[in-house]
């Protein structure tokens, strides 16, 4: 049976057909991936209102494609204390943010006090507002500096009021690739180790892939192939999200950018084969926002959400510094031809507008 047909008939494909899904013309594809799309929620499309805090940008590991991290002797350091940090998502609540997504730098200046501490406050004081907090990078940067097990990092954030995983950390997982970009960070298999145990103490988590530098066609196939096979064990990843590869003030010389064309294609093919991950998420700050909207045609269903001040794509040149007004968010969805469903973190439905 040839691969559209299979796709049609709700049949998995292997590696080597995944990858001739990108041979397809971007149309015949674009409609494979939005009869799923559309199956699943019609024409709804998800965002939730949301803050992302990064605390600090001093981090001990160099990863060639980060604009934002200050290992290379950026001037510009800085850590936040856990009053400024408690203030930001404060205020966010206030405005109505119902999730603080908290990333940070690999900062071997501070404890994991620091880390727990600020999710901690945050919880105390804000007890309704759901903690999207430390990827899988930073869990094992914490196992490994504290000497620490992965379920005892796991446990205190489980205590400090962590409420679920953001999908960083995960680049691509091939591991020559990621040798060369990121060096020195958690494995691939340890990342997905960190997400196994997150989910079977039955908690959430997202999933990305930095895509768009120098890796292969094959190695993104091989990403969201891994990334299945983890999801038929645990069922814990809610969304998918393909990060596009920003370039700016970084030391990841690339050449070959991928074109829009090929990046609607990575969000179909991604709609196609994450058969048992709920979301794909066009993250519109990597993304730009009109690419986003168009990928809600090409399988994508989420389109993150208001972020408010975001620090690390931006820093690689994502118009993102300032997030979006929820208001304009809305109209933009309206009128790309979509019905916006204010979500919470876990995607239950808050509100259609
Ligand atoms: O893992 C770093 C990426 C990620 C660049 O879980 C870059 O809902 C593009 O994971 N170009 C952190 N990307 C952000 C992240 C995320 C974002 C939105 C939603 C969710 C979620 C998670 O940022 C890192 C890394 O892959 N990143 N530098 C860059 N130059």
């Amino acid at each position: 049976m040839d691969i559209i047909q299979k796709v049609k008939s709700n049949q998995r494909l292997n590696r080597e057909e995944a990858l001739r899904l990108y041979d397809l013309d971007i149309f015949t594809l674009g409609e494979l991936a939005d009869n799923i799309r559309k199956n699943k929620y019609g024409k709804k499309s998800f965002f939730n209102i949301n803050r992302h805090i990064n605390p600090t940008n001093v981090c001990k590991d160099i990863c060639k494609f980060c604009a934002y991290s200050a290992s290379r002797k950026n001037p510009n350091q800085y850590t936040m204390s856990h009053d400024e940090i408690l203030q930001i998502a404060k205020s966010a609540y206030e405005k109505g943010a119902k999730e603080v997504h908290i990333v940070s730098a690999h900062n071997p200046e501070v404890g994991i006090e620091w880390y727990m501490g600020a999710f901690r406050k945050i919880k105390d004081e804000i007890p309704n507002i759901h903690i999207k907090a430390l990827t899988a990078a930073e869990v094992n940067f914490l196992a490994e500096s504290e000497d620490l097990s992965y379920d005892k990092v796991i446990d205190l954030m489980i205590e400090n009021g962590v409420d679920s995983m953001p999908g960083g950390g995960a680049e691509i997982f091939d591991e020559e690739v990621r040798d060369y970009i990121c060096k020195g960070k958690v494995s691939s298999d340890n990342w997905l180790e960190i997400h196994r145990k997150w989910h079977k103490r039955g908690r959430m988590s997202n999933a990305t892939m930095l895509f768009g530098h120098i890796e292969s066609r094959a190695n993104r196939i091989d990403h969201i192939i891994r990334l299945r096979e983890l999801q038929d064990e645990t069922g814990g990843f809610n969304a998918f999200i393909p990060l596009v590869y920003q370039r700016d003030n970084n030391f990841l010389k690339v050449t070959n950018f991928p074109t829009a064309q090929e990046i609607l294609k990575t969000y179909a093919i991604s709609r196609i084969l994450l058969d048992n991950i709920p979301h794909i998420k066009a993250y519109w700050a990597t993304s730009t926002i009109g690419l986003a909207l168009l990928a809600q045609e090409f399988g994508a269903d989420d389109l993150d959400g208001t972020i408010e001040k975001e620090s690390i794509q931006s820093a690689a040149g994502a118009n993102s510094a300032s997030g979006m007004k929820m208001e304009e968010f809305v109209s933009l969805i309206k009128n790309s031809g979509f019905i916006p469903v204010e979500r919470d973190s876990l995607y239950n439905e808050l509100e259609v507008y």
